[in-house]
């Protein structure tokens, strides 16, 4: 059996609600991109598939937002997101999409398949119904006050404020975000997959995999320690896969039930389009076949827990070898948000830049382990100091130096020095980190090994100085061109994963055929009196005017998107003797101390006239304790004392929260202990 392997690499489907972003490309496809590139080099059998994942809250969302329907919705954004994706060079063999007929009826098949097996758990329960819209609200359709931190904008899955996952019930006084109503309860049925009978097994399942980021089996560990909960496989919504049950009139699949199916159903279109309509059973239904999900960490339950659980009940589907999640990834120092205009969108950046220094700025900088940053200046300094003035400047002059000084062919080694020697041995040495850091989905790694082996040949056709040896000892500077020339190949070719449109324009103009390989890597790809075109400058620097452009559009985008601030909605009307119940007072901050091991607390001495009151609050995120004492205050001084991390807080100080979630203190000049009415 040769050792070339069959690789499956699944990219998570993104919702063809809208175009892609920065966060998109560092999420879930540019490492699945550089990791395919690099196998298919390695000429592994290796098959990629993507594609829209058309159903779900929000595409109806987007939908009744426009007032199109979500099929207008992902008819759009289908084929715009198709779109860029092949711009940025993301090499899927296919994009297929979850509302085709054969995603339809392969994730039936599916549902089916589990149902006949007895695996679901019918149940009855009550959910939320808005008998406005005659429609049961799922998670994003309800927003309330959460019961655990008291945020009013809270959504029926989570609160965005503390973090809290939720069910739509939980909500304190829930309301329709379709007609502002407030809903009953109603009786439905649903199919359930029950997570927890079949936790032990996936455990063991869990416990064999090798090599999972520390991130992403962190997150699984804890899922599992909680013990899992029943999830339903079917919602009341009118758009998404009908469930195949009689039954279930006006019931569809879950959109995390069917969107991972399909990766399986765009695999057969694939086959399908090959005229080898079985041909994606080699890759779903053969055991030796390693099957990779690359996704964000948002998607892990789902890609770790929930789709495993449906392949081994299936019993017919290989199950992922590796799940290589990514963090996410924050624009100028804050969290991306389409909703607040802080986002770059992909389709926007390539009307200013080439794709290639994108895919090489991020992947310096992709968040494998922990939320990493994307900043313009950052970006500058990447194409401008590395790709600029280490990597195209060292190609260049070696190219036109053989130009100017060898009549444009390589020169032989002769007598090469000891450092003529230690620098082509850096191609091997070199080469074997990178092919460690990709096959270990160290992908940052991999990019500076590479960017490495540049520095290497720079520095050293800068030392052996050709520019003075091409007069007095014409031999060393044969060597020196032939040194670099070798390096320069080599680059090209270790470089492709990340800058492929760039390394193929420098292939061409070392003469190098395509259909290369990672094998063909080594010190004498270039044949000894082989020629070599006249280099071209590969990378023009960015200028600051560029920046400051993109920069200023960001910002506008951000207070127009601000203009209309969320304010949130007033609250119901209450009598004036509730109000009055209220004793609040004016204050004066004493002293103030952060609350270890707590990343939002502080704890307050504050005067209030009659007494001096311990209080906590959680505005670490906005204020340093130190800058507090003699901070203005209105406290709520009548609140009963409540116990956090420990401490006992005798009060609240009333905080105003800004559109950008920033918190400012509610201040009055008044004497401290003056009552508030
Ligand atoms: N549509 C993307 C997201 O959660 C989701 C992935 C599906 S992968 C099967 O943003
Ligand atoms: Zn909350």
């Amino acid at each position: 059996m040769s050792d070339k392997k069959r690789i499956l690499v699944t990219s998570a489907l993104p919702y063809a609600n809208g175009p892609l972003h920065l966060g998109h490309l560092a999420g879930a496809y540019l490492t699945p991109d550089l990791y395919v590139r690099y196998k298919r080099l390695k000429e592994d059998d290796v098959l990629f598939i993507c594609g829209s994942d058309e159903h779900g809250v929000p595409i109806t969302i987007a939908a009744e937002k426009e007032g199109v329907s979500p099929q207008d919705i992902v008819d759009r954004y289908h084929e715009m997101n198709k779109k860029v994706f092949e711009e940025f060079g993301i090499t899927f063999d296919y994009y297929g999409r979850t509302s085709s007929k054969t995603h339809r009826e392969t994730s039936q098949e599916f549902f089916k398949t589990l149902y006949d097996k007895g695996f679901f758990k019918k149940k009855t329960e009550e959910q939320l119904y808005d008998p406005t819209s005659d429609m049961f609200l799922p998670d994003r359709y309800v927003k309330g006050t959460c019961p655990n931190c008291g945020y009013e904008e809270a959504y029926g899955d989570q609160c965005e404020n503390c973090g809290t996952s939720l069910s739509p019930t939980e909500l304190k006084n829930p309301k329709s975000a379709l007609s502002g109503e407030t809903p009953e309860l109603k009786k439905t049925e649903h199919w359930y997959m029950p997570l927890g009978e079949v936790q032990p097994e996936l455990e063991k399942w869990i416990d064999s995999r090798e090599n999972w980021k520390p991130n992403v089996m962190g997150q699984v560990k804890s899922w599992l320690n909680d013990g899992l909960a029943d999830r339903a496989a079917t919602r009341d919504l009118k758009w998404g896969v009908p469930v195949p049950l009689d039954e279930a009139e006006g019931k569809v699949l879950y959109v995390w039930f069917d969107a991972p199916i399909g990766y399986i159903s765009a695999t057969k279109e694939w086959a399908m389009e090959k005229g080898n309509s079985d041909e994606w059973k080699t890759y779903w239904q053969d055991n030796d076949t390693e099957l990779y999900h690359f996704i964000g960490k948002d998607n892990i339950v789902f890609h770790c827990i929930m789709f495993p659980v449906v392949l081994m009940e299936h019993g017919d589907y290989v199950l992922p070898k590796n799940v290589p999640a990514n963090e996410f990834l924050n624009l100028e120092g804050k969290k991306l948000s389409t909703s607040r205009g802080w986002a770059v969108w992909l389709h926007e950046y390539l009307e200013d830049f080439e794709p290639d220094l994108l895919r090489y700025a991020l992947g310096v900088t992709l968040p494998e382990s922990k939320d990493s940053d994307f900043s313009w200046k950052d970006f500058q300094n990447r194409v401008n100091g590395e790709l600029a003035d280490v990597l195209g400047n060292f190609v260049f002059r070696a190219l036109s130096f053989t130009q100017k000084f060898a009549g444009g062919k390589i020169p032989k080694l002769i007598e090469p020095s000891d450092l003529d020697k230690e620098t082509l041995s850096a191609i091997t040495e070199q080469k074997q980190k990178i092919t460690q850091a990709y096959e270990n989905f160290r992908f940052k790694e991999a990019i500076n090994e590479t960017m490495q082996l540049a520095r290497i040949g720079n520095r050293y056709f800068t030392e052996t100085e050709p520019w003075r040896t091409r007069k007095s000892e014409p031999l060393k500077c044969g060597n020196t061109l032939h040194v670099s020339l070798q390096i320069t190949a080599a680059l090209a070719l270790l470089f492709e994963p990340v800058l492929p449109a760039k390394m193929k324009t420098l292939r061409a103009q070392l003469g190098i055929n395509e259909g290369f390989s990672w094998n063909d890597i080594n010190s004498s790809i270039l044949p000894d009196d082989e020629s070599v075109k006249q280099g071209e400058i590969l990378f023009t620097k960015i200028e600051d005017e560029e920046i400051d452009h993109q920069l200023q559009k960001l910002k506008d985008r951000a207070e127009a998107a601000d203009s209309t601030p969320d304010v949130p909605e007033l609250k119901e009307n209450i009598d004036f003797g509730d109000f009055m119940k209220l004793d609040l007072r004016a204050g004066k901050v004493l002293t103030a101390q952060k609350i270890e091991k707590s990343n939002k607390l502080i704890k307050l001495e504050v005067d209030i006239g009659l007494e001096q009151r311990t209080i906590v609050s959680g505005i670490a995120n906005d204020f340093d304790a130190e800058n507090l004492p003699g901070q203005k205050v209105v406290v709520v001084a009548n609140l009963a004392p409540k116990k956090l991390m420990g401490v006992e807080s005798q009060g609240m100080i009333l905080m105003a929260e800004d559109p950008e979630g920033n918190l400012k203190f509610a201040e009055t000049d008044a004497e401290a202990g003056s009552p508030i009415t």
